[in-house]
């Protein structure tokens, strides 16, 4: 069974396999649920709460602690640069995501509670277009550093939203280079295929330095841990144009440590 809870009545069904719309908040669908659930077993909500959100947080807590040992382990890759990012971030400031492996890796890892960051992103069908559009948008809407973190691909595909006169100073573009659409090499099925150099990622050597000169744009480079934070330091200060920050990552050494992620994360089941 597959439940929605949404107060609007219109069906948004994306996985096609909705069996009931229930036309109210989570707060009080949940608050409800755990009052009913507690009376037909003779417990009092309280107890159901604490064993379930315990177990919950316990889970968390693990999960968290190996995630922070993994990343202080591996070498520098978009999941290391990803994270140096997020947790960089100018605090209240704002974010648009790109699709591909970038909207996945901040999944992952999450920007910091503490910098109280609003996350944007054209989710929908995970298309790789017009995502730096929006964001240019998006920073046009407010005053605050928005900063839009893209692959390679996704920028390149949509960089004529650079071309016109009103690029905001507070747009802020971080490039995840790995030469190609790098999901395709982590994703099982693609990355067995004998047509995945070719065809699915597609690989090419283009930088972004020149669309940054075309427009007007600061630009930094960096291809090391060492670089990046450096780079970080400059790279959102006030300035009175916007810049793009490119972050050169090997992929192979991107796919060996997602897939090392990924299984140190089953190992915690
Ligand atoms: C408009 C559009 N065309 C094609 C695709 C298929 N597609 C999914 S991911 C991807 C590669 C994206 O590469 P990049 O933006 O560099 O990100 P990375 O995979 O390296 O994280 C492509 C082409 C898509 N999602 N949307």
């Amino acid at each position: 069974m597959h439940w929605q809870l949404q107060s609007s009545p219109q069906s948004i069904d994306t996985f096609q396999a909705l069996t009931r719309i229930i036309p109210v908040s989570a707060d009080y669908f949940f608050e409800n649920l755990r009052k009913r659930l507690a009376a037909n077993e003779g417990r009092s909500p309280g107890e159901f709460e604490h064993s379930y959100a315990g177990r919950w947080q316990a889970f968390e807590e693990k999960a968290l602690s190996s995630i922070k040992k993994f990343l202080a382990e591996i070498p520098h890759c978009e999941f290391s640069a990803m994270n140096t990012i997020l947790n960089r971030l100018p605090p209240q400031s704002h974010v648009q995501l790109g699709n591909s492996f970038i909207v996945r890796m901040a999944n992952f890892l999450g920007a910091p509670d503490e910098r109280n960051v609003k996350v944007n992103s054209n989710r929908g069908t995970s298309g790789i277009d017009g995502t730096l559009g929006t964001a240019v948008g998006a920073a046009l809407a407010t005053s605050k550093i928005t900063t839009f973190i893209a692959g390679d691909l996704a920028f390149f595909y949509d960089r004529n939203a650079l071309w016109h006169k009103y690029v905001p100073p507070n747009l802020r573009i971080v490039i995840i280079n790995n030469q190609g659409g790098g999901i395709f090499r982590i994703l099982d099925g693609a990355r067995s295929l004998p047509e995945l150099d070719q065809h699915f990622e597609v690989e090419h050597n283009l930088t972004a330095k020149n669309t940054a000169e075309d427009h007007n744009l600061s630009y930094m480079f960096c291809d090391s841990a060492e670089n990046l934070e450096a780079c970080l330091s400059e790279f959102f200060k006030p300035s009175d144009k916007a810049g793009i920050l490119e972050v050169h990552t090997d992929k192979n050494v991107n796919a060996e440590t997602f897939l090392q992620f990924k299984s140190i994360m089953k190992e915690l089941k």
